[in-house]
């Protein structure tokens, strides 16, 4: 079976992380074309892989003759018309979060592909392929802790890049614990409430940091959590479900626990999220590329899977405005046949 020929859009923090993982750690794919709008980026990461060119336009690389699926880690507001392409040329693609910047664009991206007959899109939510949710949901589904009833989670990150703003602390970071709710308990979120408690004086001025999320699933079950993504301490992504027989907790991140002279005890605590979810990010995309040889080119959350998370966090962007519950629209899956 012969390699399979990536082309990686977007060469910033994670499709550059993305191009060193496929050629260190992914069997059975390499790298065969880089793209970025920062040009001489993709031209120096295309020299130091091998057989691999950097292509400046990205519908072009996405055409190219020498690609047979592609990774998009370009930024939101371009997935859209490059999601449309693969599609056109009928590449499977692993589309980084989000799916598209707004609830229209993702639902048409549905249907676009929903019309194929075939799935062709993975959306990169990686805490499915993270071990700890991975346990946390065959616990659930296997019964160990009865019926699940409510989810708590923490989500704090040390520091944001320069200009994100409040909203962002809903479709970049919030749309994580969205998608984790869908996964953990099988169905859609119905409505979404977030409060801005008093901000962290140490954070940048204007952003409504930390905020709590409160949300409530179709069947009515309760999920809070805390997002603080200024914390200037470290990244911390905790998650607990309380069912009616137990309760379960993954992400308290305690590794190795040292005691040394004189009276010291500690560890350390994961700077970032590349740290964190690493391996999830390896597991997620070697299952990808296996998919794709296996000729279902998915393996993993859908395209449906981003559209549900993009109306749930365009709920919670209104919501952030008004501090009420916003109910989220959401069309009914069966009306798009294939979705
Ligand atoms: C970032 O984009 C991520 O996806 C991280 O997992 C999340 O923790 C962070 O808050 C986001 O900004």
């Amino acid at each position: 079976m012969s390699d399979l020929r990536v082309a990686v859009l977007g060469v910033g923090l994670m499709g550059a992380d993305h191009v060193v993982r496929i050629r260190d750690r992914i069997s059975g794919a390499r790298v065969s074309v880089v793209n970025d709008y920062l040009t001489d980026k993709a031209e120096e990461i295309a020299d130091r892989i091998p057989g691999c060119r950097a292509i400046a336009d990205p519908l072009d690389a996405i055409a190219d003759t020498d690609v047979d699926a592609v990774v998009l880690a370009t930024p939101g507001a371009t997935h859209e018309k490059q999601l449309l392409a693969c599609l056109e040329h009928g590449k499977p693609v692993m589309c980084e979060k989000p799916l598209t910047t707004d609830v229209e664009t993702s639902l048409e991206v549905v249907r676009r592909e929903a019309e194929l007959g075939k799935r062709l899109i993975q959306v990169g939510f990686m805490r499915r392929f993270d071990d700890e949710y991975m346990a946390l949901k065959a616990l659930i589904d296997d019964g160990g802790l009865g019926r699940p009833l409510v989810l708590h989670c923490a989500h704090r990150n040390p520091a944001v890049p320069h200009g994100f703003d409040s909203a962002m602390v809903v479709r970049d970071s919030l749309v994580h614990e969205v998608d984790v709710t869908r996964y953990l308990f099988d169905e859609e979120i119905v409505a979404i409430q977030i409060i801005k408690p008093a901000p962290n004086p140490s954070g940048p001025e204007g952003l409504a940091d930390p905020q709590i999320a409160i949300l409530r699933t179709a069947s009515g079950r309760h999920v809070d959590v805390e997002l603080f993504v200024h914390t200037g301490v470290a990244y911390e992504v905790r998650t607990e479900v309380v069912g009616e027989k137990g309760s379960a907790m993954i992400g308290l991140d305690v590794g190795l626990v040292r005691r040394t002279g004189p009276g010291i005890w500690g560890g350390q605590i994961t700077p970032s999220f590349r740290e964190r979810f690493g391996r999830a990010y390896d597991t997620e995309i070697q299952r990808w590329v296996d998919a794709v040889h296996a000729g279902v080119n998915v393996d993993g959350p859908t395209a449906w899977d981003g559209y549900a998370a993009a109306a749930v966090c365009a709920a919670g962007v209104e919501s952030l405005q008004t501090g009420l519950p916003v109910d989220v629209n959401l069309v009914a899956r069966e009306s798009i046949p294939g979705a």
